[in-house]
């Protein structure tokens, strides 16, 4: 397997875009669901951005390979002559579906904040699927600081429900059932991908065009099941604000950074850095713009910070830890 070397600035850049990205897509996404305005079909939103990530995979392969020609090569090789590998994707693309209409169901029963700490779950979610899929193992210690992970970020993000009130109706019920399984979803697809994308020398813009192009189908399949007769009659772009293409944007930068991560560390690290990202971002705001900080937040970074520390502890020495901790 090829281990391409890039910078730690460039991990750390990579890794900050996607976590802005991802918090800033979660309160837009909940904004466009929640103003009284002509509703858009969520599964439009997550058939277009399929679309759209697989043109921007396509512009960065056309750069890859420098000629139109090896470009063209290099699709015939791994898109009309590998239908092995189309179906192998086609199976993150289909989780990866459901998982992106389930952000929709959760945020347009739920508050943002609610969201984005019950969304936390997807650690110890991705965490148990590393170790089923990829054969992994994690030490006692490391499996603690995957949940007190888990625990610090929900603390770091947690913010006292305001008594705000939108004027659609809502189930919050039904948001926390898409929570639980868009948190099963991301970490079955982000382990099966990772699993795809590290067993062979392919490239991951490659990888990418082969998951979004079944990912346009079974979207687009997703539109017809759920929306079918409403497109017909209003158009598939109905009720497009600025803020719905926006959140699609966002959708579509926020996915191409996540694979990009992937590629250069691991979905477990993903967590454990996109945390740093969280607690660094929101100390950064206290000092440049004075905001206030939580006894929440101080003490969900401790716990980000404590367990960072140990799950990065080598194997060898948590091993000792563990040995002397059970011979007390
Ligand atoms: O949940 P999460 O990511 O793991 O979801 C991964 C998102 O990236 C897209 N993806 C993945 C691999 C790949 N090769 N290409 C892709 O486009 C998937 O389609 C899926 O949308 C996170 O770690 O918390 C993260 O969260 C999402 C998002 O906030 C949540 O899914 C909540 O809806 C972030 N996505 C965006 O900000 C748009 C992601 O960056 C990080």
């Amino acid at each position: 397997m090829a281990t391409e070397n890039v910078s730690l600035l460039f991990k750390l850049y990579c890794l900050t875009v996607m976590t802005l990205v991802a918090a800033t897509y979660t309160v837009a996404l909940r904004y466009t669901r929640t103003v009284l305005t002509e509703m858009y079909f969520a599964t439009t939103a997550v058939c277009i951005t399929e679309v759209i990530k697989l043109i921007l995979s396509l512009g960065m392969l056309t750069r890859d390979t420098g000629s139109l020609s090896r470009l063209l090569s290099t699709l015939h090789e791994h898109i009309i002559r590998s239908p092995k590998e189309l179906l192998k994707l086609s199976i993150p693309s289909l989780v990866y579906a459901v998982q992106n209409n389930m952000a929709f169901v959760a945020l347009s029963n739920l508050d943002a904040a609610v969201y984005q700490v019950t969304y936390q779950l997807k650690i110890p979610s991705t965490a148990l699927c590393t170790v089923l899929m990829l054969n992994r193992s994690l030490s006692k210690l490391q499996w603690a600081s995957v949940f007190m992970l888990c625990a610090g970020v929900m603390l770091v993000q947690w913010k006292p429900v305001e008594a705000t009130k939108v004027q659609v109706e809502q189930n919050p019920f039904l948001g926390f059932v898409a929570i639980a399984i868009a948190v099963l979803c991301s970490g079955f697809a982000g382990v099966y991908f990772e699993k795809v994308l590290k067993s062979s020398d392919t490239s991951l813009w490659v990888r990418n065009i082969q998951m979004y192009m079944s990912g346009i189908v079974v979207t687009a399949f997703g539109v017809y099941l759920s929306d079918g007769a409403q497109v017909m009659e209003k158009g598939f772009f109905y009720g497009y604000t600025h803020w719905v293409w926006f959140v699609v944007s966002l959708a579509s930068l926020g996915g191409l950074y996540t694979s990009v991560v992937v590629k250069y560390t691991d979905n477990i690290m993903k967590g454990f850095s996109a945390a740093a990202a969280i607690v660094i971002s929101t100390v950064a705001s206290v000092l440049l713009f004075g905001l206030q900080i939580t006894l929440s937040f101080i003490s969900g970074s401790i716990l980000v910070c404590i367990s960072i520390y140990y799950y990065g502890l080598p194997k060898q020495s948590t091993a000792t830890f563990e040995k002397a901790a059970t011979e007390k």
